[in-house]
């Protein structure tokens, strides 16, 4: 089907840096989200608004890609919508709203959140300078009155926008269906109601026509919080808000990963690691809400509680950098390196060394070796909304299988049902469960993994984008058969 796409996101699928001549040049990014909608954007020659980072200027023109192996190379120019901000709206926005404020309370950690004014407005003026810009971009489609026509907005960044761009739409009689995808979990009502513009925020929402989360956990929370909050009308069965004349559907449409795309990697990734012992594997960016120090502390109990077990296993920890100039991720880091010191410390020997860490990018080939040669996958967040670690280390597992271990909190914990499933926030309970996979047999390995790796197989990135495409074009439907007037 022809479709008129256009994808917005916080950032676009590459940022710009300037070469030594001054010249602005694509520095590719790898992330999760590039990888699932570059192709989209590719197939339907549509669109990406997004900020390319500080190096881009207003009077620069952006370039073309140099590296034929990146996800978004065949994006272009003219496909990319830059959005320009100063460092200090980006700073109030991004560093300020949406990761000091938005990203631990969506993460039910209200005691990190912390909230202010000048952030928030930061906040709804880049959300409206991004709807400005998607609505001049939605002008250029070819049919104004399509019903094709899609603008799909993701993430937390964004939040406000869905309504003002509804607005503008609406306004100038412009027909074009507007979805958003949170990857990151959305709170229950009564943590979600300690943000002081709860309801702007839901009301903003309310300008879509679809909007779909990882799980029916979340899907529900945001039902629930439409209903207490804003006093909407809500179907929780067939997922439905209305409130005054807009009505959104609402999906759980769990996010997959390019199965076979790590599957084929993992047959080439060269052999990363040269020792002896098993080793126990853990790859995140280095954020509190991934329970490393969490991880770091239930190996120590490992070691202490199974001696046996020491100069047998390593634990191998990647930390990839992120949002380096929030202090809470400064702290974290010192916080972590001092753990993993201290615990280095008071096990090693001459021969051995219990914890090997990395704090940089790994590419994502080379991460598929480590993924294949680690017999645990070590995956403990104290809350995250789906998590593709623990999906791509299951495709890895090509020969020997491995052992997953995850934290129920996770939006792949609800699914992943023959992990083993571990509290992180018990050490004991970490200690015990490294210990189970660490004698696991090989027959109860393959069984386990074999059952892991059909359900990842078959819930795939391609059939995640398929089913959102599906509930885009039935929404028109849904909407009128359950009208709740
Ligand atoms: P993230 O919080 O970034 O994503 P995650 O789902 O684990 O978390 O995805 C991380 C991605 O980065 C993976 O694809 C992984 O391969 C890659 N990666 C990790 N370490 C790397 C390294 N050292 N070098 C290169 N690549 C690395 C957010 C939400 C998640 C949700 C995703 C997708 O927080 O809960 O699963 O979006 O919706």
């Amino acid at each position: 089907m022809k479709r008129s796409l256009i994808i917005v996101s916080n950032r676009l699928p590459f940022v710009i840096n300037l070469n030594e001549n001054g010249e602005p040049v694509r520095k590719n990014s790898a992330g999760g989200l590039v990888t699932a909608l570059a192709p989209s954007v590719v197939k339907f020659y549509g669109f990406w608004v997004g900020w390319a980072g500080n190096e881009l200027t207003e009077d620069m023109t952006i370039p073309e890609s140099d590296d034929p192996t990146a996800i978004a190379h065949k994006i272009k120019p003219s496909q990319i919508v830059p959005i320009f901000f100063s460092k200090e709206t980006y700073n109030l926005y991004y560093n300020g709203f949406c990761n000091g404020s938005l990203w631990p309370l969506m993460h039910s950690l209200p005691t990190i959140a912390s909230f202010k004014s000048e952030q928030w407005n930061s906040y709804v003026s880049v959300n409206e300078k991004f709807a400005n810009s998607t609505y001049e971009t939605v002008k250029k489609f070819e049919n104004l009155t399509d019903k094709n026509n899609l603008v799909w907005i993701h993430d937390y960044h964004l939040m406000v926008m869905p309504m003002i761009l509804r607005n503008l739409l609406d306004d100038a009689n412009i027909t074009c269906k507007i979805a958003f995808f949170l990857h990151i979990p959305f709170p229950s009502w009564d943590i979600f109601r300690l943000n002081p513009w709860a309801n702007e925020i839901l009301l903003g929402l309310l300008g879509c026509d679809l909007i779909a989360f990882h799980t029916n956990t979340y899907a529900v929370n945001f039902i629930d919080c439409c209903y207490h909050i804003l006093g909407a009308r809500v179907d929780r069965r067939e997922m439905l808000i209305e409130y005054g004349n807009k009505s959104l559907v609402v999906r759980a449409l769990p996010i997959g990963i390019p199965y076979e795309w790590f599957e084929k990697n993992a047959r080439i990734a060269p052999k990363p690691f040269n020792f002896r012992e098993q080793v126990i594997f853990g790859v995140d960016r280095l954020d509190y809400t991934k329970g490393i120090i969490q991880r770091v502390l239930g190996y120590e109990r490992f070691l202490d509680k199974y001696p046996e077990c020491r100069e047998k296993v390593v634990f191998f920890q990647v930390a990839v950098p992120s949002r380096t100039d929030v202090e809470d991720y400064k702290n974290l880091k010192d916080e972590l390196e001092r753990e993993i010191g201290r615990v280095s410390g008071r096990f090693a020997t001459a021969e051995w060394t219990p914890i090997k860490y990395i704090y940089n990018n790994i590419s994502q080939c080379d991460l598929a070796g480590y993924y294949r040669d680690a017999r645990i996958a070590l995956i403990t967040p104290v809350r995250d909304g789906m998590n593709l670690v623990a999906k791509e280390y299951v495709a890895c597992q090509i020969a020997d299988p491995g052992v997953l271990i995850i934290s129920p909190f996770t939006g792949a914990g609800e699914t992943m049902n023959e992990a083993l499933l571990v509290n992180p926030l018990e050490h004991d309970m970490i200690a015990d469960a490294i210990k189970t996979a660490y004698d696991m047999k090989y027959y109860e390995r393959k069984l386990r993994m074999n059952a892991l790796q059909t359900r990842e197989r078959l819930f795939n990135l391609d059939t995640w984008l398929e089913s959102f495409f599906e509930a885009i074009d039935l929404v028109d439907t849904v909407k009128k058969m359950q009208s709740l007037n």
